[in-house]
């Protein structure tokens, strides 16, 4: 999967992503990560890509030309097909099944802003998705592209090893993960649960999926009701008297 960051801070991208399972998925050529620095596009004779915003009022806006310019160097190589995703705090928050929705696409263009923001007309002549990823407000949209880029890749095919997979794990299916305990058996006091140590694995698959119920009513009780719940799930929230949570 190739992603593009159309960025004012191309190594911002490039030296965060290469580390860990995202630095060697790069390696083994699972995913290409290509920034794109929108001022080798400024056609300004001292490559300014920023000026003063019509009507006045603080800060600088990315002028349109550059933008467009460094785009279209992309859709020259990837055709005319492809996502373009702007980082915004006013986009639709991103989420497991916006990640799950992107990994399936070849090749996704992010544009990240700085400074006060970019012309309006270039956003709504090359932009096919805005995304924020919460509530708050970053200096600019690297941070944010590199969080997506991210959770994409490590739903890309042969990105996460088969020791990393992402069958348990947390949102895979709106639950949360269960705890996890390594040696030593006893740390500070706190003991391992006895049935982790039973060797049984019907008990520890029963004990792991109620601890994942259990942790998920606890910590994000708005998630429970859209999550994959067996009749026995459901016996089970019955029990520890939750099932107002399904309703
Ligand atoms: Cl995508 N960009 C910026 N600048 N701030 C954000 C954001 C994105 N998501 C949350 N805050």
């Amino acid at each position: 999967m190739n992603f593009f960051v159309l960025t004012l801070f191309p190594d911002m991208i490039k030296d965060t992503l290469s580390h860990s399972i995202t630095g060697r998925a790069m390696k083994e050529g699972k995913i290409n990560v290509e920034p794109i620095n929108i001022r080798d596009f400024s056609n300004d004779k001292h490559n300014h890509v920023d000026d003063y915003p019509y009507g006045g009022g603080a800060g600088m806006v990315i002028r349109p030309q550059p933008v467009y310019d460094a785009y279209k160097s992309i859709e020259n190589k990837v055709g005319k097909n492809t996502r373009v995703v702007y980082m915004t705090p006013q986009g639709e928050t991103f989420n497991q099944k916006m990640a799950e929705e992107f990994s399936k696409e070849e090749n996704i263009v992010f544009l990240c802003g700085h400074y006060e923001g970019i012309d309006e007309r270039v956003i709504d002549e090359i932009v096919t998705d805005e995304v924020s990823i919460g509530d708050f407000v970053l200096t600019g949209g690297e941070l944010a592209s590199i969080m997506i880029i991210d959770a994409v890749s490590r739903l890309v095919d042969g990105v996460l090893g088969k020791a990393e997979s992402f069958q348990d794990e947390s949102f895979s299916e709106s639950l949360l993960e269960y705890p996890q305990y390594t040696r030593p058996p006893e740390f500070m006091g706190k003991k391992v649960p006895d049935v982790l140590l039973s060797g049984h694995h019907a008990n520890i698959d029963k004990w792991r999926r109620e601890q994942s119920i259990i942790r998920t009513i606890e910590k994000r009780p708005d998630l429970i009701k859209n999550a994959e719940l067996s009749k026995k799930d459901i016996e089970f929230i019955k029990k520890i008297g939750k099932y107002d949570l399904l309703k």
